[in-house]
């Protein structure tokens, strides 16, 4: 089976491509010739993921899914959650998103936090939503040099390193993405 990964995130690809049967192939956006920006307007994981799927089924008639993340800082009223992505600004690097992070938590003792993740599936027109999430702490500091994003300050529960200090393999098994995907891989395996 080919489905295309509505993705503009190569380490999503990278990711998902790693916990995958061989029966299941990914095809990215360069694949099927789309080289769009993928709109993400909504205000909740599930509505963009939605969207970002419904866009490339709609514009170039593949079924495919789409990956959408937030990172829920509980000492920070939940945020960034949905606005991860654009935490420091609209065009701001993850090390930027990273340091907004870590200041507006200095001082305070709740560092508890979560990544979550909607995948939403689109098969001949029909929507599926798959949900993973891991919870964990935000670090004093930045460790580790894998992964993306904000995994050099996610302190998974129940491991003394960041995701930024784990292997792909080793953050697939816990991470909100692994879970996620092992729920759409059992859905796809069994239809
Ligand atoms: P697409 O929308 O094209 O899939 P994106 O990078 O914009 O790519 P999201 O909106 O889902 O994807 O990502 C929100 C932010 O959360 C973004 O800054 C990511 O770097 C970060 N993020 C997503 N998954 C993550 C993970 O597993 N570990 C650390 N940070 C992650």
């Amino acid at each position: 089976m080919k489905i295309v990964f509505a993705t503009n995130n190569h380490n999503k690809i990278a990711e998902i491509k790693d916990l995958l049967p061989c029966e299941i192939q990914i095809l990215s956006l360069k694949e099927i010739n789309c080289n769009n920006e993928l709109p993400e307007t909504q205000n909740t994981l599930e509505g963009n993921a939605v969207q970002k799927a419904e866009f490339v089924f709609t514009n170039y008639g593949y079924n495919c899914f789409a990956d959408d993340t937030g990172l829920e800082i509980e000492g920070l009223n939940n945020e960034p959650g949905v606005y991860s992505a654009r935490y420091a600004g609209v065009h701001c690097s993850p090390e930027e998103n990273m340091q907004k992070a870590l200041q507006k938590l200095e001082g305070k003792n709740n560092r508890k936090a979560k990544f979550r993740t909607v995948i939403a599936l689109i098969m001949d027109g029909k929507i599926l939503l798959f949900e993973g999430e891991c919870k964990g702490e935000i670090t004093k500091e930045k460790a580790g040099e894998k992964g993306f994003g904000y995994d050099p300050i996610f302190r998974p529960s129940g491991f003394d390193k960041t995701f930024a200090q784990m292997s792909k393999s080793e953050k697939g098994v816990i991470s909100h993405r692994g879970i996620a995907t092992r729920k759409l891989v059992e859905f796809l395996q069994e239809s």
